[in-house]
């Protein structure tokens, strides 16, 4: 469901990076290799980027955060290692402290997770597969 949403999220964000030659795209030279472009995205139009996509100097993704209750508050973070997504942290109560940590390999498959029950923002229990 997560992978589903990211993935339309993704979408996005490759067009975006490609409308160049629209007058509300970026200018061309931010966007040039070997530069580490940024994307961000109002999904919901309110006025707070809820979205944002790091790409590193190869053009690989570096990270993803998204702002799932549009608080304007991130709470899913999204890290990628040789572009694949390698970690995900998420903060699934919305009080700002990450308490699901997700590690994955080969950039989809779940290795481990972790949860903080308790709030310290500690991870309290946790599931190695
Ligand atoms: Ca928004
Ligand atoms: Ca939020
Ligand atoms: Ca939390």
């Amino acid at each position: 469901m997560r992978f589903v949403l990211l993935a339309i999220l993704c979408l996005l964000a490759a067009g975006t990076v490609g409308a160049q030659s629209t007058p509300a795209a970026p200018p061309v030279g931010i966007l040039k290799k070997g530069s580490a472009p940024r994307v961000e995205m109002d999904l919901d139009e309110d006025g707070r980027i809820d979205y944002v996509l790091v790409n590193n100097a190869k053009g690989l993704p570096e990270h993803e955060e998204f702002d799932y209750n549009h608080d304007g508050a991130m709470d899913d973070f999204l890290y990628y290692d040789n572009g694949m997504a390698a970690r995900e942290e998420i903060d699934s109560d919305y009080d700002g402290k990450i308490d699901i940590w997700v590690h994955l390999s080969e950039g989809r498959y779940i290795r481990r997770w972790e949860r903080d029950l308790d709030g310290d923002g500690k991870p309290d229990k946790f599931q190695d597969f």
